[in-house]
């Protein structure tokens, strides 16, 4: 980190982080531009022109908070407190940014906006099947023989793991990777399957029947280890090796070579992603590949396991137990349960009761990264809805908002960071000064609570304070701080399932018992799917530097509809119309296009992105998103 004359100038890694290994990726490089960018918002704004149109006054935090205040009071006098609809996300913000928000929006008995758009389905398959069992430590790939990189593009999205896959591969360890894309990964993979989207519970099952019928289960394992087993086997049996060559689009033999490599190499280490759940068939996706390893055994030594998302292991303290001493606290209703991906539903569902009256967007840009965009679009843009947007920068969101409120970048209060690819908390102390008049989360919620009437001592926003009650014992959340220690994160060894019985579950997983697969009556011929770009972390610095607006197609599908790299087409299913260039990708599949995640609405001519074909229909587990179900046609204009 360089600051001169209290200006921050450059962004770089910092020293200690095993992770990390002293290198940091070009968008973050960059994310001085985003603290002093044009885009920021240096005071809190009144709309003053048409929602969407981005015409705004600046007026004072008590002014804004004021009427903030008025209205949250008005709606739940009219409709009740579940009428108040707090859309928080946070994403990119500091560990502790929510802890305050949480309680304030609990306290009021507001509707809660369950956090469904990413990693829920993923998320739960794992705990259905896991229960509390740690991640397996990224830093301990270097030990596998086997590396299966499964619907993740590390190179993109993860920076810091593919140099540890090539330390592997030095040493011997075969790759395997399954994506619809030939990502970096991909191209110096020693196995790369390409599936269509959507398709990996058919592949996994195939995969999975293979190993059944050609002596490859660790029975041993198998018996010590997990139950559902028989139920599991049943389920693949429909799953041949043709059957699956068919829906999945690949050769059998690459099945049958990558089975073999299951069966025969060891230790193997899954990194499994997030581009396997984002459909209607997500959550057994994720069963299905989960029990890969658990089939063949590939627990209980170094280099082996399932890296997933390893922020559960962040050294907070849990709800504190009451010590019994205080007045017993009256029972409290349930709070009313909201979709994240069914937003535009429930802003313009006429029969929505309550309605939403009150919609609050903290660190999040729903009209660029929700799905159903022309939904979404209609319920922000409703004259009776009052919204208010708390950000740093004027997102699309915000220009549908009734007020904008300022963030603090992270650079600008103290805080620590968690991940969700390494076991590491690390110290973000304050290096620059305020910049405008922006607030931290906490600061707006405490502020926003007293004048809804809540104690101030139980809203003290005190980074010190939030920090200090948040972490463990023994952790002081300064400097870099490591959770676990590599040595001691094997699965099956050092952390165990969690689930009642200790053994990994295989069957009777919530929702859909066995991994099932749905087909998908298409519609249009092309799956459109809308990976991560290196250019965004989801719809941050897409003001200034955002993804190209194109749509990429594989030189087939190009050269059946006629187009040439470089043509304006349009995309379009039966609803939503995008007009683009087209890009000739060698690297996609047939049958499948691309359009980056995280564009920005208004950097497209129409006004929408990928987003506009992503349905809102949802997964199979956990309510969770459906991006990759979009289907479109291209065509020239
Ligand atoms: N640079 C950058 N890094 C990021 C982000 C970002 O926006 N930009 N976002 C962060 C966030 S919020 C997340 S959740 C993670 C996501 O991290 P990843 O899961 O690595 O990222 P995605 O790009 O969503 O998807 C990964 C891959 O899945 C493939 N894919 C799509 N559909 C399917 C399918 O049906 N089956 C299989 N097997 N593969 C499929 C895509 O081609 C893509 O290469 O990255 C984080 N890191
Ligand atoms: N088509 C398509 N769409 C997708 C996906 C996909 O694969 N395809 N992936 C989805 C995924 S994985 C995710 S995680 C979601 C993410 O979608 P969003 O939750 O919308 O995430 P971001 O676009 O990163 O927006 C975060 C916003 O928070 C602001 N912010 C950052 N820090 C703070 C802070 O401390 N306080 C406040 N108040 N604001 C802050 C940033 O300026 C930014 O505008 O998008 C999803 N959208
Ligand atoms: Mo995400």
């Amino acid at each position: 980190m360089q600051v001169e004359d209290g200006r921050l100038v450059a962004v770089d890694a910092a020293p200690g982080n095993p992770i990390t290994g002293g290198f940091i990726c070009q968008k973050v490089k960059q994310h001085a531009r985003r603290v002093y960018a044009p885009e920021r918002v240096l005071t809190p704004l009144r709309r003053t022109g048409a929602k969407g149109e981005g015409s705004f006054e600046p007026i004072s935090w008590d002014n804004a908070l004021d009427v903030m205040a008025e209205r949250v009071q008005d709606a739940v006098a009219r409709f009740g407190p579940a009428s108040v609809a707090p859309y928080l996300y946070s994403s990119s913000a500091a560990a502790l940014q929510s802890v305050l928000g949480d309680r304030l929006w609990r306290r009021l008995r507001t509707s809660r906006v369950e956090h469904t758009i990413c990693a829920a389905t993923h998320g739960k398959a794992y705990h259905e099947m896991f229960g509390s069992m740690l991640s397996a430590d990224p830093l301990d790939v270097v030990h596998a023989r086997l590396v299966v990189v499964w619907g993740a593009n590390p190179a993109i999205s993860n920076t810091h793991f593919p140099p540890l896959v090539a330390e592997a591969s030095r040493a011997g360890a075969r790759v395997v990777v399954v994506d619809p894309r030939r990502t970096a990964m991909a191209k110096r993979a020693d196995l790369h399957l390409a599936l269509r989207p959507g398709t990996d519970v058919v592949l996994a099952l195939a995969l999975a029947r293979w190993l059944d019928h050609n002596d490859g289960l660790d029975r041993a394992f198998l018996d010590a280890h997990a139950e559902g087993v028989d139920e599991y086997l049943a389920a693949a049996q429909p799953f041949t090796l043709d059957r699956a060559a068919e829906v999945c689009g690949v050769d059998a033999a690459a099945i049958v070579a990558f089975a073999e490599l299951l069966a025969s190499t060891r230790p193997a280490f899954f990194r499994v992603g997030w581009g396997l759940e984002r459909n209607r068939n997500g959550g057994s996706a994720c069963v299905s590949v989960f029990a890969l390893p658990v089939l063949t055994g590939q627990f209980g030594v170094p280099g082996s396991g399932i890296m997933s998302s390893l922020s559960e292991a962040a050294p907070f303290r849990g709800p504190q137990p009451s010590n019994g001493t205080g007045p017993p606290r009256p029972p409290r209703a349930p709070r009313r349960v909201l979709n994240m991906n069914h937003l535009g539903r429930w802003l313009t569902d006429p029969s929505f009761d309550p309605p939403v009256a009150v919609l609050f967007v903290q660190g999040s840009n729903p009209a660029a990264t929700a799905p159903n965009q022309q939904l979404v679009h209609a319920g922000l843009a409703r004259d009776d809805l009052f919204t208010v947007v708390h950000d740093q920068v004027l997102t699309d969101t915000a220009r549908f908002a009734d007020l904008v409120l300022p963030a603090t970048t992270h650079f600008e209060y103290a805080d620590v960071a968690v991940s969700y690819g390494s076991y590491v908390l690390a110290e973000m102390p304050a290096v620059i000064d305020r910049v405008g008049e922006s607030r931290t989360n906490n600061e707006m919620s405490a502020a926003l609570a007293t004048r809804l009437g809540f104690d101030a001592a139980d809203f003290d926003p005190d980074p010190g304070r939030v920090v200090g009650d948040a972490l463990e014992e023994g952790v002081t959340g300064k400097g870099v701080h490591i959770v676990r220690e590599p040595s001691a994160t094997v699965q099956f060894r050092d952390t165990h399932p969690g689930t009642p019985s200790g053994r990994a579950r295989l069957a009777g997983i919530d929702e859909i018992g066995v991994p099932q697969y749905q087909e998908l009556a298409e519609a249009f011929p092309l799956a459109l799917i809308s990976p991560a770009t290196h250019r965004t972390i989801s719809s941050m610095f897409g003001e200034f530097n955002g993804p190209e607006a194109a749509v990429r197609i594989s030189a087939v599908d190009a050269a059946s509809r006629g187009l040439h790299d470089g043509d304006t087409v349009r995309v379009h299913d039966a609803i939503a119309s995008v007009t683009v260039a087209v890009r000739v990708d060698r690297d996609l599949r047939p049958g499948v296009a691309s359009m980056p995640k995280g564009l920005w609405c208004r950097t497209v001519g129409e006004g929408f992105t990928a987003n506009a074909f992503a349905p809102d229909t949802l997964s199979d587990l956990a309510g969770g998103a459906t991006f990759n179900d979009a289907r479109v046609e291209i065509e020239k204009v």
